[in-house]
């Protein structure tokens, strides 16, 4: 069974190993010339994927190219494109775009398209099918079946179960058979929609969580109640609680992009999702609000922001990765007075995406001099004992510093605002 991939990304590259593994002939094409060569070169360009890994692949068939043609006339197709928010529109043109290669490249053979990109609920059924099926010469069954990898989790792919959704009982249970070679679980569902409704949900459900709590960092200021302590008393009850944790806001490409795909979806229809949208206002005011406790820290140690040195640890959107897209510690940053003197350090980020000075690693001097060190992301590689003992004024937006150190430590939610 030959399996053309389109879209060869965080995504679109374990897929592609995984059904090489299993004995699949696998084609895989990306518009990147960049990607294609690296991947010809048995080099990687996904984190937790290994060149070893790539290089295995190769030899066992996988051909990635750069020329739509390497995916003519294959049994499976599958879409593993980005998609995204434009001022709150969804960007499906990499989806219309994959639509069209696949109109273009699929025989006259049995063919499964699969769509594996984050979409609005009804997209397959609107988008992909009424392109693909009239230029289809053989039978063409649809399916819809979410990616749900992590970046920088450690789960990998065969062991993530997938939910299939399926307009008929054919594509269900061809869909379903195939996806059972490469994950240990598979979820069946009655629809694409239903499938696409799931993926925004599960997602949506974690910005909503997150916001609760943001919310309840506010509030617990002027409670004198430890929202953090709170947190980790909740999560003591036996099923049904589990523990999110405030910051500076919700950054990545999925978590406060999906739910946007379901409030514009119902704006089209004429509802309003009171409560997805308010809990999207609360998240994106944790990075002003954080910019506004730094300011007011620092007035307190008579010191106008303007003026001051800030050191943040942190630009990434997460700890332990690198990528800075929908950042809240760059938002943070961004809402500083331009004029204050601000290094960031971050192990992971790349100093292209980010405005100010970047480093590495925190050194003691900058350290020690800055008027302010806010702890942004807490990448596990940060040593906050030693930056502990090195600042004077710490503002830990992540609850994150050791006790026992030198520095005074302000944890968000923790004094009432002036
Ligand atoms: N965040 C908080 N508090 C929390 C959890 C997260 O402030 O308690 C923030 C993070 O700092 C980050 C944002 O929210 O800025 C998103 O965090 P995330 O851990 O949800 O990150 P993603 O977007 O990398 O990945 C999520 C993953 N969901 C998880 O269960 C970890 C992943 O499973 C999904 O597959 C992925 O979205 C996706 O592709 O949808």
């Amino acid at each position: 069974v030959s399996v053309g991939i389109i879209g060869l990304g965080y995504v679109g590259i374990p897929v592609s190993l995984s059904f090489t593994e299993a004995g699949f002939r696998v084609r895989g094409f990306d518009i990147d010339e960049f990607r294609i060569d690296e991947l010809l070169s048995g080099r990687s360009y996904i984190d937790d994927v290994s060149d070893t890994r790539i290089r295995a692949a190769l030899e066992n068939g996988f051909k990635p190219s750069a020329n739509p043609s390497v995916i003519a006339d294959c049994d499976v197709y599958v879409l593993a494109v980005p998609t995204g928010i434009n001022e709150g529109e969804p960007d499906m043109a990499a989806v219309e775009a994959a639509t069209k290669t696949v109109a273009e490249q699929a025989g006259s053979r049995e063919t499964l398209v699969v769509v594996t990109s984050t979409v609005y609920p009804g997209a397959t059924r609107n988008i992909v099918k009424p392109s693909i099926e009239p230029a289809a010469e053989g039978p063409t069954y649809f399916a819809m079946v979410p990616e749900r990898l992590n970046p920088g989790g450690d789960l990998e792919f065969s062991k993530i179960p997938l939910v299939v959704g399926a307009d008929s009982e054919v594509a269900g249970a061809v869909a379903t058979e195939l996806f059972e070679t490469v994950v240990s679980r598979t979820y069946p569902v009655e629809s694409t929609d239903t499938a696409e409704l799931a993926k925004t949900l599960e997602n949506t459900y974690r910005m909503v969580n997150i916001a609760l709590v943001n919310e309840l960092v506010t509030f617990s200021q002027y409670i004198d109640a430890d929202v953090w302590e709170a947190i980790d008393a909740a999560a003591t009850k036996p099923f049904g609680f589990q523990p999110f944790r405030p910051g500076p806001g919700v950054g990545g490409h999925c978590i406060p992009i999906d739910p946007q795909f379901l409030t514009w979806r119902a704006e089209n229809l004429g509802i309003e999702l009171s409560l997805l949208n308010g809990a999207q206002r609360v998240n994106d005011r944790m990075p002003r609000l954080v910019a506004n406790r730094i300011e007011s820290l620092l007035r307190e140690n008579h010191c106008e922001p303007e003026d001051a040195s800030i050191f943040a640890l942190g630009a990434a959107y997460k700890p332990n990765v690198g990528d800075t897209r929908n950042s809240p510690a760059l938002q943070v940053i961004e809402a500083l007075p331009d004029e204050a003197e601000v290094t960031i350090a971050d192990p992971h980020a790349d100093a292209c995406d980010v405005s100010r000075k970047l480093v590495q690693t925190p050194d003691p001097e900058n350290v020690r001099s800055a008027d302010i060190v806010v702890l942004l992301v807490d990448h596990k590689t940060f040593d906050l004992k030693s930056i502990g003992e090195q600042a004077s004024l710490i503002f830990d937006t992540r609850n994150a510093m050791p006790d026992d150190i030198s520095a005074e430590v302000v944890t968000l939610g923790e004094i009432p605002e002036r």
